[in-house]
């Protein structure tokens, strides 16, 4: 029998390891390593070993489907491109919005963010990278005028000290949490500060267990204790920096000492000292956050107090330092890159700056939206709920907000109010189920194109098997679509590639990329401005991206969560992920060899909460807050301490977004999925 192997990038987390799909009778049929892919060198997690087992599951999207009195029917093409033209038509400019993807390619983002501005007419373009790391876009920007993680991967190896918090790297980003332990086996100390002791916090050297949402406390802690012993790299302060003086001012105070910090954050004073020593006097420390730092109403406050502590220390712009700001998606780096963001045109081109629309313009030999910022994914919603009419018809693609937004009651009403919803998915999701068209797309084994993963390499996906029945890929759904809305010359493109040349014309640091360069493993690490350069693994050598080239330091004081416990809600709720399920679990409970692992969702409960409850191991509970509840069973565990809860997201049966807080960062939008107050309960005669 022929097999034949297709070397792709997977389309799981944003490492972007790369591997083989086997394809036999034009067919995919399985994952083999790819030993020259310099990011995992052959090595994957269980995800991307079992990434094809979704890929030909039965209930795949074939066919539009139509909704005729409540029900879906299937239709043509022809027929759902006519249907929706129609009701764009009706509905261009604000009236309507576009939700892009992170899970589709750099290729097919870029065409959605150029469908709502320039066909739509809508500045109310944006993506999940809200629900994500908005706060790193906006904090890392403020800091140093660049908004990405700051190192390449392979980097974190050369550490001597790693301070990761916020981060369950070992189960989220596997194949980072590799380079964590090269460095540990070279001598590195490795530093874990979460409310959970996960995998990744049981290789730690030293673990700070503190409460969700007192990260801006401890890290102004690190710094006071840095200052006092005079760990500071005052070189790098004097050339690198400015407004240093602001931070120190905050950080002496009284409020940062290690004795009231211990009692903020519950951690031992003794082991504040001892992280802050070591962080402080390695000479080359590098951190590692995601989630536990960006998902909070002080998401933006967490990002600028690690940028604060690494300038602090002088851990910028050379090997095994840095900031290593975990991008979750395959491709939430790329989406963010290609302009799917209401505030910005690829590239970062703020779109309030009229040159850059005109650029645009130019480019795209059309007028495009009004030059403002338009709604985030998160403000969207809630107009959607809240003000009813003021946007009537949504196109979502490749995301389901129904399951992964928080408090899903306030989603679902929105949901209820639009108009004309179209969805295109490779499932029929939940969000699927309220549109009135749904399109069935191809997914990554089946298209070619590009993906930028956390470490902006530009690395590419080929494509291996056909799709299954009619489903079309992305871009060329968005292609056919401008052909119906009138707009055939804006989208000429006869394959992926054409979209991309596009894109290195018009974003400058993709500018000397082109498929020809992309072709060897080793891909290219954006900025690449020219065709002859080399791209860039590490940022901030020199200087930073400010136009003065100088990183700015930004005094923040801590504030606790919008919701804290109280009487009635005595526990704080912590959500997240675990290594055998994606988010909506869309693909990986359709992977019969991931979902036999955790088939279904759990809380995790400390043992003394939990005797106090009455509450035992595998007990169904009630799980209550402000905005809803639900059932599910219980995890009794001292991995998590004590007065705090967890609870994963992927799972339909026991939603924990139907409990969380949508309150919102002030500047970059962002829910606080990572702390809220809760209520156990348990069950009369539960079991
Ligand atoms: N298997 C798997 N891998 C994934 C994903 C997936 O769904 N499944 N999703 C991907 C995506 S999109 C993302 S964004 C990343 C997310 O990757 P991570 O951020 O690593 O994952 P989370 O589980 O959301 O949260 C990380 C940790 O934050 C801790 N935490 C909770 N509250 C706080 C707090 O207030 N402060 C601090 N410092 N820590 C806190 C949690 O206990 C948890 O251990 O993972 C990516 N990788
Ligand atoms: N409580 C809680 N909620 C959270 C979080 C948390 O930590 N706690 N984390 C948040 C974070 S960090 C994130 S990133 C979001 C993720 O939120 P979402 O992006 O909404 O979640 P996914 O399940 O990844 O949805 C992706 C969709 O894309 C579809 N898809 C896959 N490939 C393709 C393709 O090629 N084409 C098309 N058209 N569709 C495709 C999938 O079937 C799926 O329906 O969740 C957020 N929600
Ligand atoms: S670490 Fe991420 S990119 Fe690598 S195989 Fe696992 S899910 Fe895929
Ligand atoms: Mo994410």
């Amino acid at each position: 029998m022929e097999f034949k192997y297709v070397p792709t990038t997977c389309p799981y987390c944003g490492t972007g390891c790369g591997f083989n799909l086997v394809v036999k009778d034009k067919k995919v049929v399985g994952v083999q390593p790819w030993h020259r892919n310099p990011v995992n060198e052959g090595k994957l997690c269980p995800k991307g070993n079992y990434a094809h087992e979704f890929v030909n599951a039965p209930d795949r999207l074939t066919k539009p489907l139509i909704k005729k009195d409540g029900k879906f029917v299937e239709a043509s093409w022809d027929e759902a491109y006519k249907l929706i033209a129609e009701n764009f038509k009706k509905y261009q400019g604000e009236q309507s919005a576009c939700l892009a993807s992170a899970r589709v390619s750099n290729e097919e983002n870029y065409l959605m963010q150029k469908f709502a501005r320039a066909v739509m007419k809508t500045p109310n373009i944006d993506h999940c990278a809200r629900l994500c790391h908005a706060s790193t876009v906006v904090g890392l920007a403020g800091a140093f005028g660049s908004g990405a993680m700051t190192q390449s991967i392979a980097d974190i190896a050369e550490s001597k000290c790693i301070l990761i918090i916020g981060s369950n790297t070992f189960e989220q980003h596997p194949l980072i949490g590799r380079r964590v332990m090269q460095a540990k086996a070279k001598g590195a100390k490795i530093i874990y500060a979460d409310p959970r002791l996960t995998a990744t916090g049981k290789q730690a050297d030293l673990y700070l267990p503190f409460y969700s949402g007192t990260d801006v406390a401890l890290l102004n802690c690190f710094m006071q204790l840095i200052l006092k012993n005079g760990w500071e790299n005052k070189e790098f302060i004097a050339k690198r920096t400015k407004d240093f003086e602001k931070v120190k001012e905050i950080v002496m105070k009284d409020t940062y000492s290690p004795a009231n910090v211990a009692k903020i954050t519950g951690v031992p004073e003794k082991d504040i000292i001892t992280a802050a020593e070591w962080f402080g006097k390695s000479g080359q420390s590098a951190i590692l956050y995601s989630m536990g730092i960006t998902q909070h109403t002080t998401g933006v406050d967490n990002v600028k107090s690690i940028a604060n502590l690494q300038m602090l220390t002088g851990n910028l712009g050379r090997p095994g330092t840095g900031i290593c700001a975990l991008r979750g998606q395959n491709n939430v780096q790329g989406a963010c890159d290609m302009g799917a963001l209401a505030n910005v045109y690829s590239g970062y081109q703020s779109v309030i700056v009229p040159e850059m629309k005109k650029k645009m313009e130019d480019a795209w030999g059309c007028q495009i939206a009004e030059g403002k910022v338009g709604l985030t994914v998160t403000k969207l919603i809630n107009a959607l709920a809240d003000e009813p009419g003021k946007v009537k018809c949504v196109y979502i693609m490749g995301e389901n907000p129904m399951l992964s937004d928080p408090d899903l009651h306030h989603v679902e009403k929105g949901m209820k109010n639009i108009e004309f919803l179209v969805v295109q998915d490779i499932f029929l999701t939940e969000t699927a189920q309220f549109a009135n068209v749904v399109l069935p797309a191809a997914c990554y084994a089946e298209k070619d194109g590009t993906q930028t993963s956390t470490e902006r390499r530009v690395q590419r996906w080929r494509k291996a098997q056909d799709p299954p029945g009619e489903a079309k890929p992305d871009w060329q759904i968005f292609c056919e679509l401008a052909k119906y809305m009138g707009f055939e010359k804006q989208f000429p493109y006869k394959s992926p590639e054409d979209v991309f040349n596009e894109i290195a014309k018009v974003t400058p640091s993709y500018g000397g990329m082109s498929y020809a360069r992309l072709e060897k493993p080793e891909a290219l690490h954006w900025p690449c401005p020219t065709a002859d350069h080399p791209g860039t693994p590490i940022l901030h050598k020199e200087k930073f991206a400010h136009p003065d080239g100088l990183g700015i330091f930004t005094p923040i004081e801590w504030k606790p969560p919008a919701e804290v416990p109280d009487k009635e809600y005595p526990l704080i709720l912590t959500t997240g992920r675990c290594i055998w399920q994606w988010h909506t679990g869309t693909m990986t409970r359709r992977s019969p060899d991931l979902e036999r692992e955790e088939p279904t969702g759990w809380v995790e409960i400390n043992p003394e909460d939990a005797k106090a409850l009455g509450i035992k191991d595998k007990e169904r509970v009630k799980a209550i807050t402000r905005r809803g509840s639900i059932e599910i069973g219980a995890r009794v565990t001292a991995n998590i301490r004590k007065g705090e809860v967890f609870m994963p997201f992927h799972y339909v049966e026991c939603a924990a977004n139907i409990l969380t807080n949508n309150a919102l960062d002030p500047t970059a939008a962002i829910p606080e999925f990572k702390a809220c107050a809760i209520r156990l309960e348990k069950i009369a005669g539960a079991k």
